[in-house]
């Protein structure tokens, strides 16, 4: 660094001295100059390894214990919880305090961590977007230059001409975060004043949407450990097999079975979770489940079978009689399952055309869920992951509450599901106050920069923060991904890749090279949660903190996301405000100020408001607290049994929804369109009842993969062996086709292609193909996608209340001799190659 550019950035001598020595030092310890580090040592015994508790990390559904066992500063094991390690005996696995095993991706994470496709130095574009080449770079180079265009694109285009996309993939620690309300990204765009929000959740707006209308609360969940006492357990497009929804789940479904709890399943796949607990499996055509929930309702009515003691007490809008006394006119749920006013009645026989469930299913169905007490109908997000996904889940929250299984031990009111709440930040929150500029829905920022400034609030789901900036369409230039592969995740990928090449700016924080990375501007090394100190809070469900000190020293020059937005904004005058407990040389040395944070965070937070005995110092001898619950947390009980009022505008339980009732210009709202104030089954735009099918005939669904968390862990050679990126097809759409197994196929619409090998079976309904998300993109020359990416096929049109429509898809199929590359095994290992031949070493 030349002096000039010493004084320039207002350094001194001293701090200027520490920077260059310390960037010295760095360099010196590179770890992969140093062939030891990599060196195995299959027979070390425990006794001649540290023994370090942590946690695994990502946005992967659960959040459990990892054992670091290293020799010197190199991991060279993982292991699990073995209940010993908050103080019980050995081997202590109980109902109130499970152990917390990670699974094979966690176990695996050490060939994440020491993958060749770990980022190790800053990387500044040379090519093209998108082209994937690289030069290695300073970090002093790199900060330069992200500041210098920050400031040269708010002097230029304003104060929202940065989008914050920052997402869940440092999630669930309590200093190093990237989600959009308490993340590091929101503070730092925020505090220097340029920065659009990204509001929406792909997992659940439409859910989050449901549940605040409904419950005014998205803490609608019960802890995992209430599932143990249900009779009748519905996995309503839930495959926890799969997609984990906490740690402990199938521990607790598990300990129902064993006590004669019945399961069904309503998906249009039968999942491993159905195999496991032998569920009865009800096909259902994708998008169609607010109408078999209806038909549900309708059938529980006109056999008198609801629960009206529950429903006159606690329900608004459910029938007549609950219906608020200045809306007598408007109709009620019953009228319109009965089809009083429109004079359709939604019964199980008009479910059936349109689900293609039998309706003496739907009936036999309605019966159990209506007579087995406590029943847990657990409708999860996939189903509401769709265009009007937000009925289906207003709609399960109904038969929910009519069946008078809310409030309950054993039942379940969930929607979103969040349960007991951790303390969950470290940073003084009054002095990080997030700072939106403007917000828009965070899959439509594409939409967004091709049309703007002709976009209607509507189109991209703007969200007004204040009088000064409503209405205003954002002039986005640039992107920070911290935390998010979201180039790769978000929907209509054809789209995004129009969009990106009018930006004047992209930044992808990472430890990994990833498939978003390949798009960026600039690469910022980030060190993972093994070579930094944290917190890991569980992920919605569980109820204990797991330490998480730094295991070894950060690999390359990788610094945490705290020291590189701290040193950013040193640079452009906040840095002071922005990291309060930290001084200048803050990116060479973090150790002292981030235990200062946790250690505050433990002692003002958790044992004085959570009221926990255990001292910080004990808590990281330990590494992990588990809070004992007299009885398992279930939500809204304490309405139901203490009169307590829910968070409705009404005090109860919204049917019929007040706030949905009272809008009268819906283009007022980041909504857009009319939402009716009852849930109603309403025709997606694309679905099999639907004539686009004459061109595209398959519904596709894109689930989440057991094998990877999104793209995380796509890289793992010996998950790769357990699984294989297809398309799965039941056997009859197959042999029309002349598709076997192992086949490739290309699967299309007229947003884009992509080609992976075909996996033929019973367990998919016909008419129906299934693609899992998160696969790494790799277009060809004519830009189809190899890798069988579905957010190539997906599209960004919202739903009314948010919802991503990840699953309101169509597509064609067929035979193809086009090749599928399943990711980057060979291509991003010479990639990463050429990262580092691209370098100075
Ligand atoms: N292993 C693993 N676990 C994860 C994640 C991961 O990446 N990997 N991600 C985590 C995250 S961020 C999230 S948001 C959650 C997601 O959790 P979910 O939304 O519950 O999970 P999905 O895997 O998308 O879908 C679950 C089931 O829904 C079915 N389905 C799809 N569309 C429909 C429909 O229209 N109707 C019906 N009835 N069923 C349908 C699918 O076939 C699938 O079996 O998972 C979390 N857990
Ligand atoms: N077709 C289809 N697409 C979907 C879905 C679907 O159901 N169908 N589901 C959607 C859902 S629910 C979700 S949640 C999204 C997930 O989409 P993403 O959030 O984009 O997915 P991840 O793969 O988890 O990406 C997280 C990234 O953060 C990085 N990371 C991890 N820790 C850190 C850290 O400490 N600092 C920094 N800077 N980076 C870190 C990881 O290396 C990884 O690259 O995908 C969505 N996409
Ligand atoms: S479920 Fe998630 S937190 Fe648990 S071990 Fe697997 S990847 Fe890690
Ligand atoms: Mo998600």
């Amino acid at each position: 660094m030349s002096n000039t550019l010493a004084s320039r950035l207002n350094l001194t001598r001293r701090s200027f001295l520490k920077m260059s020595a310390g960037t010295m030092a760095i360099a010196g310890g590179l770890v992969h100059r140093d062939g030891k580090a990599f060196a195995y040592e299959p027979y070390l015994r425990d006794d001649d390894l540290t023994t370090v508790v942590t946690s695994c990390a990502h946005n992967c559904g659960s959040r459990h214990m990892l054992v670091a066992h290293k020799k010197g500063d190199v991991i060279v094991r993982l292991s699990s919880d073995t209940g010993e390690y908050q103080g019980d005996p050995w081997n202590t696995d109980t109902e109130e305090v499970p152990q917390l095993r990670a699974c094979l991706r966690g176990r695996s994470y050490r060939l994440r961590l020491y993958s060749p496709e770990r980022l190790l130095f800053p990387m500044m574009r040379v090519g093209e977007r998108g082209e994937g080449k690289f030069k290695r770079v300073s970090w002093e180079e790199a900060l330069s230059f992200v500041a210098e265009k920050m400031e040269y694109i708010k002097e230029k285009y304003g104060p929202t001409a940065l989008l914050d996309q920052s997402y869940a993939g440092a999630s669930w620690g309590v200093l190093h975060k990237s989600d959009q309300i308490t993340g590091l990204l929101g503070r730092f765009l925020g505090m220097f004043g340029c920065r659009t929000s990204s509001w929406s959740v792909p997992s659940y707006q439409g859910t989050t949407f449901s549940s605040k209308m409904t419950f005014g609360t998205i803490k609608d969940g019960n802890e995992d450990d209430a599932f143990a006492h249900s009779k009748l357990i519905i996995m309503w497009g839930w495959n926890p097999a799969y997609t984990f929804h906490g740690g402990n789940t199938f521990y607790y479904m598990r300990l129902a079975k064993q006590r004669g709890c019945k399961f069904v399943l309503i998906d249009p796949q039968h999942t491993d979770s159905a195999s496991t607990y032998d569920a009865w499996w009800i096909p259902i055509r994708p998008n169609t489940d607010a109408a078999m929930l209806a038909a549900m309702a309708h059938h529980i009515f006109v056999n008198n079978l609801q629960d009206q003691e529950f429903i006159d007490k606690f329900c608004q809008g459910m029938d007549a009689g609950t219906m608020p006394d200045w809306a007598k006119d408007r109709e009620n749920f019953k009228d319109y399952i009965l089809g009083t006013d429109d004079g359709q009645p939604k019964s199980p026989e008009w479910a059936e055309s349109i689900c293609g469930v039998k309706a003496a299913d739907i009936k036999k169905l309605a019966e159990m869920y209506a007579t087995t007490k406590p029943a847990a109908l657990k409708a999860s997000w996939a189903p509401g992951r769709n265009a009007y996904g937000e009925q289906y889940n207003r709609m399960a929250a109904a038969v929910q509450a009519m069946t008078g299984n809310i409030g309950v031990l054993g039942g379940s009111s969930e929607g979103v599901g969040k349960a007991w709440s951790p303390k969950s930040t470290a940073y003084p929150q009054d002095k990080y106050k997030n700072i939106w500029k403007q917000s828009i829905k965070s899959d439509r920022w594409a939409h967004c920069v091709l049309n703007y400034p002709n976009v209607k609030r509507e189109e991209i789901g703007l969200w007004p923060r204040s009088d000064k900036t409503d209405g205003q369409i954002p002039n986005i230039k640039g992107i920070f991904w911290q935390g998010s592969d979201w180039f790769n995740q978000l929907t209509n990928i054809n789209k995004e890749i129009e969009a990106i090449k009018k930006l004047e700016l992209v930044v992808c924080m990472d430890s990994t090279i990833t498939p978003s990375g390949i798009w960026a501007d600039i690469l910022l090394p980030i060190a993972t949660h093994f070579e930094r100190h944290d917190a890991g809070l569980p992920w919605y469900k569980g109820h204990y903190y797991i330490h998480r000190p730094k295991v070894i020293e950060p690999l390359g020059e990788s610094k945490t996301d705290f020291q590189v937005f701290t040193e950013l904004a040193y640079r452009l005058g906040f840095g002071e405000n922005y990291n309060p407990k930290a001084t200048r040389d803050y990116f060479y040395n973090n150790e002292q100020v981030d235990e200062v944070y946790l250690r505050e965070w433990w002692e003002n937070q958790v044992m004085a408001k959570q009221h926990v005995d255990l001292s910080w110092e004990e808590f990281k001898k330990r590494g992990v607290y588990k809070f004992k619950f007299k009885h398992p947390h279930v939500a809204f009980q304490d309405n139901v049994e203490k009169g307590k009022k829910w968070y409705t505008p009404s005090g109860k339980i919204e049917i019929f929804s007040t706030k949905l009732a009272r809008y009268t210009d819906w283009t007022k709202t980041a909504y857009g369109y009319e939402i009716p104030a009852i849930p109603k089954w309403i025709e997606p735009w694309e679905w099999l009842g639907s004539e686009k099918t004459q061109d595209y005939p398959f519904h596709l669904v894109s689930p989440h993969p057991r094998w990877r968390t999104h793209t995380i862990y796509n890289n793992i050679g010996i998950l790769r062996e357990t699984y294989e990126q297809e398309v799965t097809i039941n056997a009859s759409d197959a042999k029309r086709l002349g598709i076997k197994t192992g086949d490739t196929v290309e699967v299309w619409n007229g947003r884009g292609k992509v080609v992976v090998p075909a996996y033929v079976t019973e367990r998919c309904m016909p008419g129906v193909a299934v693609i899992h998300e998160g696969a790494w993109m790799d277009l060809d020359e004519n830009g189809v996608d190899r890798s069988g990416n579905p957010d190539f096929l997906t599209d960004d049109n919202p739903s009314p209340a948010g919802a991503f429509a990840y699953n309101t898809v169509l597509v064609n199929i067929k035979k193809t001799e086009l090749a599928h590359r399943p990711g980057w095994d060979k291509l991003a290992t010479a990639r990463s190659q050429v990262f580092r031949r691209e370098s100075s070493f």
